[in-house]
């Protein structure tokens, strides 16, 4: 009987429900410490019988109830400690919160369109699926030209394409609307194109100004590249090379002095001290009459926008520009 006192004992001192749970087993148990006691009470004298079961009996039910108590007691204590460790304090300042940030190749294209807006060029966007005619063939572009090779894409039926630059923007712009035209067209073009300097997706800025015959010159031209590429790259050299584009004529690349050896010559310029960074030129009599515009004269360019943004933070890679590592793109906020 008295060794029923230190099961009182064990039950007060139980720390968890799972050694509460062991207790009882040992005391409630079928080979326990009671049926036990009641087992020993079947050899004792007769008329200690009665007396030792009402004990027993007694003990029985103040145990269950010691336990039943320690239980409710645990429950609250491990509940109460659950809560404390997942509370989450709404109202705690979190000096981790950080801001969001321009991708830089979005910042880049903010820049440009500010530019160009500031000398009053118009802002059009178009659509990225396009027709043969608006990309190609008002483009003087026919079908078969070997210059269509060089911007080979993504054909869906009937003739439609994922455009392959912006200046079906440009078509479409000249279509609807009567000269003068002085317009700017910034989007997502694509290309059947990947390699460490091409994704077949890239963004491009296009520029028209068309006014009356005999108006503009590739010295208006000259001057306005000159004056954009001095505001997005600060005090470079400028210079113009004969090229061809299939919708200007006469056409030119045009090259900055290179940003990284300021022109000596380094590994990103191929030893040359040269950026090439745009293409322009007047455009060609062919792409006015494909349009309709008659007695007028213009000139175009083109740029590419992930090149600028390569050129202005010193980008190595074109490719880490699309891979949306927060990492690296965290360096340009
Ligand atoms: C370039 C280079 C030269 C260009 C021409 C036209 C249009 F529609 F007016 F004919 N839009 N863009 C053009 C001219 C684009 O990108 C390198």
């Amino acid at each position: 009987m008295s060794l029923l006192k230190e099961w009182y004992d064990a039950i007060t001192e139980a720390q968890s429900v799972e050694k509460l749970e062991e207790i009882r087993i040992s005391v409630f148990g079928k080979k326990g410490v009671l049926a036990a006691e009641f087992a020993k009470m079947k050899t004792a004298p007769n008329e200690q019988k009665s007396q030792i079961a009402k004990e027993l009996n007694t003990h029985k039910s103040s145990l269950m109830n010691e336990l039943t108590v320690r239980k409710i007691t645990l429950q609250t204590l491990e509940l109460e400690k659950a809560m404390k460790a997942e509370a989450i304090d709404v109202s705690l300042f979190s000096s981790k919160s950080e801001a969001g940030a321009l991708h830089p190749v979005m910042e880049t294209m903010d820049r440009i369109v500010e530019y160009f807006s500031s000398m009053n060029f118009a802002v059009k966007t178009g659509n990225m699926v396009e027709d043969d005619f608006n990309n190609f063939e008002a483009l003087n572009l026919p079908k078969y030209h070997p210059a269509r090779d060089m911007q080979d894409t993504f054909y869906f039926k009937d003739e439609m394409l994922l455009r392959t630059h912006t200046s079906p923007v440009q078509i479409r712009t000249m279509m609807n609307t009567k000269p003068p035209i002085r317009m700017i067209a910034p989007g997502a073009v694509f290309r059947r194109d990947y390699d460490l300097t091409h994704t077949p997706m890239f963004h491009q800025i296009e520029g028209l100004l068309v006014d009356k015959e005999g108006k503009v010159s590739f010295a208006n031209l000259k001057y306005i590249l000159e004056d954009f590429l001095k505001y997005m790259f600060g005090e470079v050299e400028v210079r113009f090379r004969p090229s061809f584009f299939p919708f200007t004529e006469p056409s030119a690349e045009v090259d900055i002095s290179c940003v990284f050896c300021k022109g000596k010559g380094c590994r990103v310029c191929s030893k040359t001290g040269w950026l090439e960074v745009l293409g322009c030129g007047i455009v060609d009599p062919n792409v006015f009459e494909a349009v309709n515009y008659k007695d007028v004269s213009g000139y175009a360019f083109g740029l590419g926008v992930e090149r600028f943004a390569m050129l202005i933070h010193q980008i190595g890679d074109l490719r880490s520009l699309f891979e949306g590592d927060i990492k690296f793109l965290e360096q340009f906020q």
